[in-house]
């Protein structure tokens, strides 16, 4: 397992963290978001999804990776 904490901004309300956090479990990563830190923290196996493709999926739902 893989841990990383990336900065992501656009979020501000819980249904941005729901929906971060919606997308990332889609491509079967697990994150935990911090509003106030605009920090998402993801757990992800790297032998089933990369990293970039976490990025996408919250970049999908209109987020910026920072
Ligand atoms: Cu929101």
């Amino acid at each position: 397992m893989s841990n990383v904490t990336l900065n992501v901004e656009g979020m501000s309300c819980g249904h941005c963290v729901s929906a971060v956090e919606k997308a990332v479990s889609g491509v079967g990563a697990a994150a935990k978001v911090d509003l106030s830190a605009k920090t998402v923290a993801v757990e992800y196996d790297e032998n089933k999804v990369s990293l970039n493709v976490i990025k996408e999926a919250i970049e999908d739902q209109g987020y910026d990776v920072v």
